[in-house]
């Protein structure tokens, strides 16, 4: 049997950790060979419902389970973490600025940040999934300065996923028919999912599809597809979320078979984006580590989506940098990130 690896996973009794543990336990993270230990993360008021989903997580008797503890500050929660899903964060309050609300998470990831750089495992890989979640991603990976900052991630799987699945219903396909699907940006309604490159069953997929369908129905339907749930449901994606996570990180640990992912990354300025924002980039992952794919060709028409995004982005880094530390080098590929 394999050693246990430690995962953490803030919000821990929020309504995504309610998929997302049950998964992890269950071993459709790592695999089923491959035992966890979970640190479960929360706010004081919160620590009575976390001791009903650990009750629920004994009792699923899961055998892959080797240890489960429980945290109200990230210092202990993040001791010696190998994995850490940051999915707790303080949502939007009545009346509250998007200014304000970027303000808000920036205290709670720059002491996750801290917290991380001081404790956790020196290979950890972060994946930020709470909101606003690339500034988050930033902000904590900034607060540490002894972990190189492409450990630190933000989630768009979720936006990749829902590209993916929206266009194969539309062409009655197979998810696993779709292919080289992107989603570059934020993960908000100015992230562009792009089709230029995606093909479906080995075919272009806009030479599928309408295009007229493709700008004004299928690039907002994606974007905004968090919303369009919330009006139907009456509550936010939590489910599909979860499974996104699991994605994401096991993609990033495990390898992604050489398919093309989105990821929100540490931009190195590829493709003309600000240098340093977390941009979702289409990535291949292997040996622990991910790739941002190179020479993709921008057509005028994504140039300009591409821009509008980084820009978002570059306006959020903007309403929090007083909040930054001081830019330390970014050390790209500077740690090696072994496999689990
Ligand atoms: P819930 O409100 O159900 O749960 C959040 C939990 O986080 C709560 O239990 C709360 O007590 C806890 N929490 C708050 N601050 C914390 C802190 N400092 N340390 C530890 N725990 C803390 O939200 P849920 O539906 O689980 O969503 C969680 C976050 O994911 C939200 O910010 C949401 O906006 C974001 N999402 C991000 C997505 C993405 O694709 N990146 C998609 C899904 C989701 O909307």
């Amino acid at each position: 049997m394999k050693q246990p690896l430690r995962i953490a996973v803030t919000g821990a009794a929020g309504a995504i950790s309610y998929t997302i543990l049950f998964k992890i336990a269950a071993g459709e993270l790592l695999g089923k060979d491959q035992p966890v230990i979970l640190q479960l993360l929360e706010i004081p008021p919160a620590m009575k419902a976390l001791n009903g989903v650990v009750m629920e997580l004994i009792d699923c008797a899961f055998p892959l389970v080797a240890g489960i503890s429980t945290h109200d500050n990230p210092e202990d929660g993040f001791k010696d973490v190998d994995v850490a899903f940051l999915i707790g964060a303080r949502p939007r309050g009545p009346g509250m600025e998007r200014a304000d609300l970027l303000k808000e998470n920036a205290k709670i990831f720059s002491g996750q940040g801290k917290a991380l750089n001081n404790f956790a495992s020196r290979q950890v890989r972060v994946l930020v999934v709470g909101n606003p979640a690339n500034t988050n991603a930033l902000i904590a990976g900034r607060n540490a300065p002894d972990l190189d900052p492409r450990q630190f991630t933000a989630m768009t799987r979720l936006d990749h996923n829902r590209a993916v699945g929206i266009l194969a219903n539309h062409l009655s396909a197979a998810p696993t028919d779709v292919e080289n699907v992107i989603i570059w940006g934020n993960h908000s309604p100015t992230q562009y999912p792009d089709l230029h490159k995606a093909t479906v069953k080995d075919l272009p997929a806009l030479a599928q599809v309408d295009r007229t369908w493709y700008e004004n129905d299928y690039i907002p339907t994606v974007a905004k597809r968090g919303a369009a749930i919330i009006d139907a449901r009456g509550a936010s994606s939590a489910a599909s979320a979860a499974q996104a996570a699991i994605d994401h990180m096991r993609d990033w640990m495990l390898g992604s078979g050489g398919k093309v992912v989105s990821m929100a990354v540490p931009s190195d300025g590829s493709y003309g984006i600000a240098s340093g924002v977390i941009y979702s980039y289409p990535v291949v992952c292997a040996d622990g580590d991910y790739r941002v794919l190179q020479g993709v060709p921008v057509s005028d028409f994504s140039r300009g989506k591409m821009a509008e995004t980084n820009h978002e982005l570059v306006d959020e880094r903007g309403a929090i940098v007083d909040l930054l530390p001081a830019e330390t080098e970014v050390k790209f590929n500077a740690v090696s990130h072994p496999t689990a």
